[in-house]
């Protein structure tokens, strides 16, 4: 199998982590990709994802996953299912939880996007603000629900240390750390393992 891959993704990441945890990694060739809002990029448009985003898995010529979460979660039904449960309330929950992350994450890719790539006068700090609120609101959520985090390894708690990577990544300085300390608690928690550690992104 192939994965479209960067390594300054947290969504590519999040796969990368349960590839890892799920012992699929040797499986997988990571395959570096570049795709950027307002940047044509035609063959990958049309061999693999029409929306040109990045992760996706070249399982076969008969099948490209998209998306981190169905990626993730093929990889997990691969393994046996070790990282979401497999049905009834609980799996519902763990669903919904990790779109929340998945809404965090992204939020935080659009407030990237509107520094990083938006011509200045264009930029919309309105706009901003209330992105950030969204993903900052997601992180109250979980401090005020960490102790769910404590069970064996899942979806949730791999998404959640990309998001709170990837803030330590792009915004070093929103002080989350200091904020939401159960949080950081977490966060240490998680490096401890090799996956979350070798999945880290490089420097900013
Ligand atoms: N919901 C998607 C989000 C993927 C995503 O936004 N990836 C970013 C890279 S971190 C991307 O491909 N951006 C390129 C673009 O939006 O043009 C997932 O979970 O895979």
């Amino acid at each position: 199998m192939k994965l479209t891959f960067s390594p300054t993704s947290p969504f590519a990441r999040k796969v990368r982590i349960a590839a890892i945890e799920l012992g699929l990694i040797d499986k997988i060739e990571l395959v570096p990709t570049t795709v950027s809002p307002t940047t044509p990029n035609p063959a990958y448009s049309h061999d693999i994802n029409p929306l040109r985003k990045l992760p996706a898995l070249i399982v076969d010529e008969n099948l490209v996953i998209v998306d981190s979460y169905n990626i993730t979660e093929y990889l997990d039904e691969l393994a046996g299912g070790k990282l979401l449960p497999k049905s009834g309330v609980a799996r519902w929950k763990a669903k919904s939880e990790h779109t929340i992350i998945q809404g965090m994450t992204e939020a935080m890719l659009l407030c990237r996007y509107e520094t990083f790539l938006r011509p200045k006068e264009f930029v919309w700090q309105g706009w901003y603000d209330d992105q950030w609120d969204r993903a900052w609101q997601g992180f109250a959520h979980f401090e005020e629900r960490a102790e769910a985090l404590n069970g064996p390894l899942d979806i949730t708690q791999i998404a959640l240390t990309c998001a709170l990577g990837y803030a330590d990544f792009r915004f070093p300085d929103c002080g989350w750390r200091k904020a939401f300390p159960k949080l950081d608690a977490f966060h240490e928690r998680m490096l401890q393992l090799e996956s979350v550690k070798v999945s880290k992104p490089p420097q900013a």
